[in-house]
């Protein structure tokens, strides 16, 4: 739990602090009863250093598991072997003084990197994903899978002329030679073909890279990761017009037959409603449940959850911890799940690791469902209509304006299309209908303005968004 699961100690079983595989068992087979799937975040990069892999590679330099991991001898002054950073901060290399070489760790030193340049670590690697399979799971999401291969000559990144000191220090470097190698497609097409051992299975990527080295990751004729997470909408800036360019440059990019997939938060990032505010994080929750690909939804984002301030004593992120005060830290997005007014908002028996938000009693599931207008029945509704609209589901995106900085698009065929328009701005906006047409709003995110039918023109409230059909 160095890094809180990104350290896998035994890849083949539920860590004793949750529980046990028949508990697993039981969650899966509900989970599916009530027609759920259930992904696994696999984490095949590194590995814990408690790893019986790791123990052994570093047991001896002729170990039979020495090049499972990545071991360099010393450079000529005794320094790391090259200028690598950690994710973390720090080199990322570990010096050992039992074999006088420097492993590699991409993130934490208690996370050496696997050599999946090793077959024999791929072949074991890949039972992994077929243990799971055989016991249900419905597909993976595979963590950091960029970083899988590295340049085979270690060679120095170059220096990041853009870095600014209060940035986190591996952004001091370009990572051109630590991530996103040329090989690792290869790679991931071995691992895509181990999922379609199986029916219906999902293989996910979590890539953080520009859209046009993002695309790549579908794989040579789509033999790559069904979905490799976009993450564009974590980093845009929230305006109509780079907005609207953002989804044009995705739509453009993905190669023919790729589906896309769009993502609003993660347990690294913080939360929507802290990134913009309550308000605007509804339109962020229209935007979302109305483009064109997979919506990928983090939790607690349904009820609104800003961030949560950390009292220092309660930090427990190590990254916070190795480079602290530049807001890196992700405790406050890992706060717990918050159902009802009971104690612990209804997560836990016991005191959970993290803080709850000070407003617990009135943000919570329960309460927030009775509530009409709330974030949680907007997410609720747009997750309804969405699965009752085709249009939304798999119709084709057209982008219609920016104008007045409201960024409006039509989803769906030619016969059937809905207008979504999308104010990301705190003041009043009008929005003009193509060809001064009449049409019926379906849906606000203010939840208060079913069936209304506005003609030629509308009004859009601050912070409003609305899903408009042609008046019949
Ligand atoms: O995250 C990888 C990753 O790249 C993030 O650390 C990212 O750089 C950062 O959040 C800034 O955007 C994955 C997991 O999601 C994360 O929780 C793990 O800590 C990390 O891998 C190591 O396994």
């Amino acid at each position: 739990m160095a890094d809180f699961g990104y350290d896998v100690a035994d890849y083949c079983n539920i860590d004793p602090l949750f529980g046990t595989l028949a508990d697993f068992d039981v969650v899966l087979s509900e989970a599916h009863r009530r027609g759920l799937k259930v992904i696994l975040d696999f984490v095949p990069n590194h590995t814990s250093d408690q790893h019986p892999w790791f123990a052994e590679s570093r047991s001896a330099r002729d170990s039979a598991k020495r090049d499972f991991y990545i071991w360099r001898d010393p450079a000529p002054d005794g320094g790391p072997p090259n200028n690598w950073i950690s994710n973390f901060g720090g080199s990322a290399w570990e010096y050992d003084e039992q074999t006088g070489q420097y492993y590699y760790h991409a993130f934490l030193k208690e996370q050496p990197d696997l050599n999946w340049r090793n077959p024999a670590v791929r072949a074991a690697m890949y039972d992994v994903l077929r243990f799971w399979m055989r016991r249900g799971v419905d597909g993976f999401r595979v963590d950091v899978i960029w970083h899988l291969m590295k340049d085979p000559d270690f060679r120095d990144n170059p220096p990041n002329p853009a870095f600014q000191p209060d940035q986190a220090e591996i952004q001091s470097f370009l990572q051109v030679h630590s991530a996103d190698h040329p090989d690792v497609h290869g790679i991931i097409a071995e691992m895509r073909k181990v999922v379609d051992e199986f029916d219906d299975r999902v293989l996910i990527g979590e890539i953080y890279l520009p859209i046009e080295r993002l695309v790549a990751y579908y794989g040579e004729d789509l033999s790559g990761a069904h979905l490799p997470f976009n993450f564009q909408l974590i980093s845009a800036a929230w305006h109509a017009p780079q907005m609207e360019a953002l989804i044009k440059e995705y739509e453009a990019a993905l190669p023919e037959g790729g589906w896309p997939n769009w993502v609003l938060g993660n347990h690294d990032q913080p939360r929507i409603a802290a990134r913009l505010g309550e308000a605007q994080a509804r339109v962020a929750a229209m935007l979302l449940l109305t483009l064109r690909g997979t919506p990928t939804l983090y939790y607690g984002d349904e009820i609104g959850l800003p961030k949560v301030e950390i009292p220092p004593e309660e930090v427990h992120d190590p990254w916070e911890k190795n480079e602290p005060g530049l807001g890196l830290g992700r405790d406050p997005q890992r706060t717990p799940m918050q159902w009802s007014d009971a104690p612990n908002a209804g997560f836990s028996r016991t005191k959970p690791w993290l803080p709850l938000s000070p407003d617990w009693r009135e943000r919570n599931v329960e309460r927030m469902r009775a509530e009409r207008g709330s974030i949680l029945n907007l997410y609720r509704r747009l997750l309804v209509y969405r699965s009752e609209h085709p249009a939304l589901a798999t119709g084709a995106y057209h982008s219609v304006t920016t104008e007045n900085d409201v960024l409006v698009y039509e989803r769906g065929s030619q016969e059937r299309r809905l207008l979504v328009a999308l104010n990301f701005h705190d003041e009043e906006r009008i929005l003009n209908l193509p060809a001064g047409q009449t049409m019926r709003i379906m849906l606000s995110t203010h939840l208060d303005r079913d069936g209304e039918v506005v003609r030629g023109s509308a009004s859009l409230r601050p912070n409003e968004g609305l899903i408009l059909e042609p008046s019949p």
